[in-house]
């Protein structure tokens, strides 16, 4: 079965969305394989955002992801990674339709409450990252 991270941001924790964004994955047939609350240090959001590291939106997106706790999940069933992505909508805020959660919750681009592997690749980077006692 297809893997995938998938991460609430702390605009979600912040915001009180961490049940009705959960809700999109699970009747969508994702099942959560682990999850936890992490409170992410600057080592961790540098490698966890490390292809971004010369973006000049770095340092804002290092702060953000680091202001708070951050859900972090790892999704799985059959398309998993795609899936996640499509049900989280466009990273933009204003190319994000309605239906996606950033379509219908996000109000920035910077702060856009979800983020979901976009390879298989990141996906098995970022769950190993993130959850370094899963096998
Ligand atoms: P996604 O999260 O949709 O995969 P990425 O990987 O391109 O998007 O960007 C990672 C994060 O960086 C985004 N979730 C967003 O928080 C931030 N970000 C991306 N592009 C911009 C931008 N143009 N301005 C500000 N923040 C951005």
């Amino acid at each position: 079965m297809e893997k995938t991270f998938v991460m609430i941001k702390p605009d979600g924790i912040k915001r009180g969305l961490v049940g009705r964004i959960i809700e999109r994955y699970e009747q969508k047939g994702l099942k959560i394989s682990a999850a936890k609350l992490v409170n992410a240090t600057i080592d961790l959001a540098e490698k966890h955002y490390a292809e971004h590291a010369s973006k000049p939106f770095f340092s804002e997106l290092i702060s953000y992801i680091t202001s708070g706790p951050v859900m972090a999940m790892v999704l799985e069933g059959p398309g998993a990674i795609k899936l996640a992505r499509i049900i989280n909508g466009a990273t933009k805020v204003e190319d994000a339709l309605p239906g996606t959660i950033r379509g219908d919750f996000a109000t920035s681009t910077t702060e856009n409450l979800v983020h979901a592997s976009d390879s298989l690749e990141s996906a098995q980077r970022e769950i190993a990252l993130w959850f370094p006692e899963i096998e």
